[in-house]
């Protein structure tokens, strides 16, 4: 299997990460978004990351979808989200939480790099997404005092949010004071101290 996208996409992160954990292969193809625009095109028309190409040419695309693909390869037992249920709806709450922090902190990088002339509007609006979803995750992560986000064993939630957390600390510093969310700044840490964290990085590069 061959992932497309860089490291420093919380999207394409969270994907290999999972691979990693999961103990699966994949080939890496570090393709940018707008330089490699054109390598990317003939396997997603969106020349979006992350891009997943299967062993058979089918392609997945969207990491939620390819994270869904990766359950299903690994089995029930060992994928890192409830199969069903509240616990299922809550962890996939935390993702998409996480998910869309990250779209935010997107938005606001192609908005400030990429426009002759911002929007404040819009940028006023995506700052306090960023903020107010922090400030929802920081109530939900305090709440407990587990390792992971939901107890002893790392889920999903836990790659989302890490992956979304590097991202906006990078791509955004003004934006994000680190004080004001202890208990996200201290579950981020755990996560990026292991192994698959640790290997599957990339400094954020902004577009241009
Ligand atoms: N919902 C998508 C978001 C993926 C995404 O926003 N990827 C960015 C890179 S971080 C991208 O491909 N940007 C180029 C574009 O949107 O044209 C997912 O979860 O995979």
């Amino acid at each position: 299997m061959i992932l497309i996208g860089q490291y420093d996409s919380p999207f394409v992160r969270r994907v290999a990460i999972a691979f990693r954990l999961y103990e699966m292969e994949f080939e890496h193809r570090p393709w940018s978004t707008f330089g490699d625009g054109d390598k990317i095109a003939p396997f997603n028309p969106l020349r979006r990351v992350p891009t997943l190409v299967l062993f058979d040419g089918e392609v997945v695309i969207d990491s939620t979808t390819i994270l869904d693909f990766l359950d299903e390869e690994v089995g029930p037992s060992r994928a890192m989200l409830p199969e069903y249920g509240p616990a299922r709806r809550a962890a996939l709450k935390i993702c998409a939480l996480s998910t869309g922090l990250a779209d935010k902190a997107v938005a606001l990088v192609y908005e400030q790099a990429l426009h002759a002339q911002t929007s404040e509007i819009w940028l006023a609006r995506c700052r306090d997404q960023v903020e107010a979803v922090l400030d929802a995750l920081e109530v939900s992560r305090a709440a407990s005092n587990a390792p992971f986000w939901f107890g002893h064993m790392i889920s999903h939630a836990d790659i989302a949010f890490a992956c979304a957390w590097r991202f906006v600390t990078e791509a955004h510093p003004s934006v994000v004071d680190i004080a004001r969310w202890p208990a996200l700044a201290q579950a981020a840490a755990h996560c990026e101290a292991l192994p698959a964290f640790d290997e599957i990085k990339q400094v954020f590069i902004p577009p241009r």
